[in-house]
């Protein structure tokens, strides 16, 4: 008796710690950055973010360890021809994607306590309004860079 109440215990106590958090396994993300020059404190992520499920999720919020803050920025050209960024809003409908690149939507790191190095893999966590979060990566090519970097020369970092 006694090892049947310990085993459901443990039972109890591994599904606890299996179903906390809920881990989204339908967003696949392909991410990079540029590296960013020495001192530098801000950044941003660019890349592809695909949703594999049957409903639209909008992106919550952005958790990078290494800065104090991260946001989706979408960038505009005044009249003037000056780009500006503002806080903008991320939803990846259902069975799509959404791209982030230079000059256009991406999330910006403020308050960087690393530099963001050429050839690093950084991780940070996205969280979405159904609730679940997911773990990515993203890779980090050179300053100024307005392309993927190639994924087979990057090691991670942290
Ligand atoms: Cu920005």
């Amino acid at each position: 008796m006694f090892l049947f109440l310990r085993s459901v215990l443990v039972f109890l106590l591994l599904s606890a710690f299996l179903v906390s958090p809920v881990k989204s396994e339908g967003i696949e993300v392909s991410a990079w950055s540029r590296a960013t020059p020495p001192g530098g404190a801000t950044g941003a992520i660019y890349g592809r973010i695909a949703n594999n499920q049957n409903h639209s999720v909008g992106l919550v919020s952005v958790e990078v360890g290494f800065a104090q803050h991260a946001m989706i920025h979408e960038t505009e050209i005044k009249k003037d021809g000056v780009a500006r960024m503002r806080h903008g809003s991320l939803v990846i409908p259902a069975a799509g994607s959404v791209l982030l690149e230079p000059g256009s939507t991406h999330i910006m790191l403020i308050g960087l306590s690393l530099e963001l190095s050429p050839g690093c893999r950084y991780p940070f966590r996205m969280t979405w309004s159904d609730g679940s979060s997911s773990d990515h990566d993203f890779l980090t090519g050179e300053l100024g860079q307005m392309f993927p970097p190639d994924p087979a020369f990057h090691q991670a970092c942290l």
